[in-house]
């Protein structure tokens, strides 16, 4: 099966956060590609990418960029996939400037915002296994498997002096 997740980054430096989408799309067994594009220092390759995305067989597409993070939204603007954004912690700002580039964008051309960092890597892999099961419902079990070994991990140690 030809990649139905494309996860895309700002700069390499962005693998660092991003890495933890494509870990849990690989825990998942969703096929998924992985690209550094930037919307500022690589923009025709940006527009090229969201262009032929969908025809390429892409279903969503999380995008992770940090500081003036216009990616996802740049990204939204030239496919109506689903985008699912991603703030990296900057250093600076510790994420909040990407955080707000991410979210505010105008009605009209949505973008999914998660949180910053890693946890938001994460939620945008499972929210994208998510959509793309509806489609595909065999990947469903393996989001399942996912909540239930999760559950399972907390009430096996509910004490946290133990853990
Ligand atoms: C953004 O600028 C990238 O998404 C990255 O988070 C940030 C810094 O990029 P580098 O200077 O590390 O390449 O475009």
């Amino acid at each position: 099966m030809t990649a139905l997740i494309g996860i895309i980054m700002g700069s390499s430096s962005d693998w660092e956060t991003m890495q933890h989408a494509a870990q849990t799309l690989e825990h998942l067994g969703i096929p998924h590609e992985v690209e550094v594009i930037s919307a500022h220092r690589t923009p025709d390759k940006l527009f090229q990418y969201a262009e032929n995305a969908a025809d390429l067989g892409l279903e969503v597409i999380i995008a992770g960029a940090g500081g003036a993070a216009h990616l996802p939204g740049m990204t939204a603007a030239k496919t109506v996939l689903p985008v699912l954004g991603v703030p990296v912690q900057s250093k600076a700002l510790n994420g909040m400037d990407s955080l707000l580039s991410i979210v505010q964008m105008p009605a009209g051309i949505p973008v999914g915002t998660l949180a910053i960092g890693k946890p938001g890597a994460i939620n945008a892999a499972l929210l994208a296994a998510a959509i793309v099961s509806n489609k595909h419902p065999q990947f469903r079990a393996a989001l399942d498997n996912y909540r239930r070994q999760q559950t399972e991990t907390v009430l096996a140690s509910p004490d946290p002096r133990q853990v």
